[in-house]
């Protein structure tokens, strides 16, 4: 039978299931990734595992939190250094860049499957990978040798045809399916691309649009392997990594979208969404803002909007084509005086390279403040807009509040209108500045040679030198936590009711946070906070008194981040049920493994009928019912649910958790 490139891999790595879109499959995984912020976690749930090596070809990466304000963060580094020494992992030193960036250059290959602690670990889909976010614990079973299980995606055929224009580059393409589709839009699919239009984009250029892919809510996006794909692994001196992958001819598909390049216009998206798009050019646009009875209508002017800061940089727009274009439109010129560009490249291969060209000097000369090669700013360490400041960047998410700053307004955008909004102070059209500054467009391509450079990446070390090895636990490195039996009936009360779209950012923040990943208990007194400043201490007096915690959501609850810290908090503080619309992907997962009740309403009506604070019921004895009832004893009445979790979820429910099962 003909099949499109997703059913290619996934056959090939099959273990059991159907591959019948919406059907749980379980899947065999080749290669793991870890980062620092979720890697702690996944790798004390591994070492309770008691497996003695790594069975995947495994790499944990130190990039979204290097900047060491005191003893927590460096812990946190020498304790994963020393995972990696003793279980037989690559690890990636701080410095050396961010995960997905490296990933691509050093050990991504085509037709392989890879599960990564991080929902943009899609990204690897630029190289012809099945390449899916998890949280840590997922990764952490798949490094022991365990299958993934993941529904199978419909398969949504992407047709590129023609050439992008001038100043108009991938991250537009992504933009433009987000405009179509939304934050929802790609929830259990592929996006697969095909058509001429791809042999116009290079790998690092497939990689900008899948890795925002996750921004649609979607599996994982993917990309044929061809002589493009050959040659970015021949730079990369990797050329036999290379396998050529293509859909068969008359291969089917669940949808289709058709995309024509030259059409693309730069395009924005606008607070606080990255599914909130529209034309660079737009005047006056009306969004929603805010959460639940809080949220408000803002009118925001773009087109000429001053701003305050520019950063370039993230996972999403670091690579060497990037940063060369914002330093070809940069030189000769200067920074605009009311606004701060900051520019953190991808990897430490980046920084060399562009070193090489010269164009760091250029930028530097302009008056781009050079960060690290990591996260930074995009995960909100650093770099903070001011009081209601204007922020534009490349990164992927501008969920309210990530960037430090509660008030501000963040946008994402292209390099290419960033590095024009940096010289002008505004947010401009980069067709029309580029004619009236008279600067002409470099067409970008790859170095034909560079120099790979892996020394500071740490092999793993030979079996027989592991025993030796002692891991390194500094006070930040706090014990799991444990989780209880799911009893027959939970008897508690509403916690909170939020809105739609709540993403894990909202449920458990990160930036100032991020040094208390390995610290759950400490953790866990931000679940929440950005809805609700004391969110924590409600929760634990309903825990200590022996009541059950339950959520209240709209439609995909828990998009964005994997951060398997949105499950596990809320456990910690006593939540026994989230009950929502609809969830997102690894969220869902996420509560499951922490034993957390996930339901959805039977009748979506019904979420007007719950209040917070009201006193609920549930029984939910054996779990193996297709309805429950939740009994709203404050309002007198019942609602029906449906579950969310799968038949071969119920043992790890009951247990509490699936360290728990096992
Ligand atoms: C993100 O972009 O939100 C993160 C930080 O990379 C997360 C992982 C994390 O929270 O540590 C992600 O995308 O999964
Ligand atoms: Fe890091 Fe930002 Fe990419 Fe997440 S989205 S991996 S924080 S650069």
């Amino acid at each position: 039978m003909a099949e499109n490139i997703t059913q290619k891999i996934l056959r090939e790595h099959l273990v059991s299931g159907e591959m019948v879109a919406g059907k749980e499959i379980a899947i065999d995984i080749d290669q793991t990734l870890t980062q620092d912020a979720t890697g702690t976690m996944a790798y004390l749930q591994f070492e309770a595992m008691g497996v003695e090596r790594v069975k995947t070809m495994a790499v944990s990466y130190v990039d979204h939190n290097t900047l060491q304000e005191d003893f927590k963060n460096p812990d946190d580094h020498a304790y994963l250094r020393s995972i990696a020494a003793k279980y037989g992992i690559y690890f990636s030193r701080p410095g050396n860049g961010i995960c997905h960036q490296v990933h691509l250059e050093r050990f991504g290959i085509p037709g392989q499957t890879l599960l990564g602690s991080d929902s943009h670990t899609t990204t690897q889909g630029g190289l012809g990978m099945i390449a899916i976010g998890a949280g840590g614990l997922d990764v952490a079973f798949a490094m022991a040798g365990k299958p993934f299980k993941v529904n199978m995606p419909k398969v949504v055929n992407v047709i590129l045809t023609g050439r992008l224009p001038d100043w108009v580059s991938a991250k537009d393409v992504i933009l433009e399916l987000l405009r179509r589709v939304g934050v929802k839009g790609g929830v259990g699919k592929v996006f697969e691309y095909s058509g001429h239009g791809i042999e116009t984009l290079s790998v690092p250029e497939r990689a900008v649009i899948t890795n925002m892919g996750a921004e649609t809510g979607a599996t994982t996006s993917i990309f044929p392997s061809d002589e493009i794909t050959r040659a970015f692994l021949r730079i990369q001196k990797r050329e036999d990594a290379y396998r050529p992958l293509v859909a068969d001819p008359g291969a089917k598909y669940d949808e289709t979208i058709k995309i024509d390049l030259g059409s693309l216009i730069p395009l924005i998206a606008l607070p606080d969404s990255p599914g909130n798009v529209f034309p660079v050019t737009e005047r006056r646009v009306t969004v929603t803002r805010g959460e639940g009875k809080k949220s408000w209508e803002s009118t925001l002017d773009i087109y000429h909007r001053p701003i305050t800061q520019v950063n370039i940089g993230s996972c999403t727009n670091s690579s060497y084509r990037d940063l060369m274009i914002v330093a070809a439109i940069l030189k000769g010129r200067r920074v605009y005086p009311d606004v701060s560009l900051s520019i953190s490249p991808g990897s430490k291969q980046v920084m060399t390279e562009i070193s090489k060209s010269g164009a760091l000097t250029d930028l530097i000369d302009a008056g781009a403040r050079i960060l690290e090669a990591t996260c930074g700013p995009c995960i909100g360490k650093g770099n903070a807009p001011s009081t209601k400041g204007v922020s534009l960047r490349t990164f992927n998410r501008n969920f309210p509040g990530r960037s430090g700053t509660k008030d501000a307004d963040v946008y994402l955008v292209s390099p290419e209108v960033a590095a024009f909004a940096a010289i002008t102070g505004k947010i401009v059209n980069p067709i029309e500045t580029a004619k009236e500054l008279n600067i002409p467009y470099s067409k970008i391509s790859l170095p034909q040679s560079i120099s790979v450079n892996d020394n500071m990446i740490i092999p793993p070390l030979p079996e027989a030198e592991t025993k030796k090895v002692e891991i390194v636990r500094g006070p930040n490195i706090a014990p799991l936590p444990k989780n209880t039996q799911l009893p027959d009936r939970l008897i508690g009360e509403v916690l909170l009711k939020v809105g739609d779209n709540i993403s894990t950012d909202d449920i458990q923040p990160a930036g100032k946070w991020l040094d208390l990943r390995s610290n759950v208990p400490a953790y866990s007194k931000a679940t929440f906070s950005p809805i609700e400043e004391g969110f924590h201490e409600r929760a634990r007096a309903l825990r200590d008194s022996g009541g059950h915690g339950f959520i209240i959501g709209g439609s995909n609850y828990g998009q964005g981040s994997s951060r398997e810290h949105a499950g596990l908090c809320p456990m910690f503080l006593g939540i026994k049920a989230v009950i929502v619309k609809s969830f997102a992907r690894i969220h869902l997962a996420n509560l499951i493994n922490f034993g957390i009740v996930p339901l959805i309403f039977a009748n979506e009506g019904d979420y007007n009928r719950l209040n917070q604070g009201d006193k609920v019921s549930l029984h939910i004895s054996g779990l193996n019912a297709d309805t429950f009832t939740l009994h709203n004893e404050t309002q007198r009445l019942d609602i029906s649910l449906k579950p969310a979790f799968g038949y071969t979820d119920i043992s790890i429910l009951k247990a509490g958790g699936a360290l728990n099962l096992i």
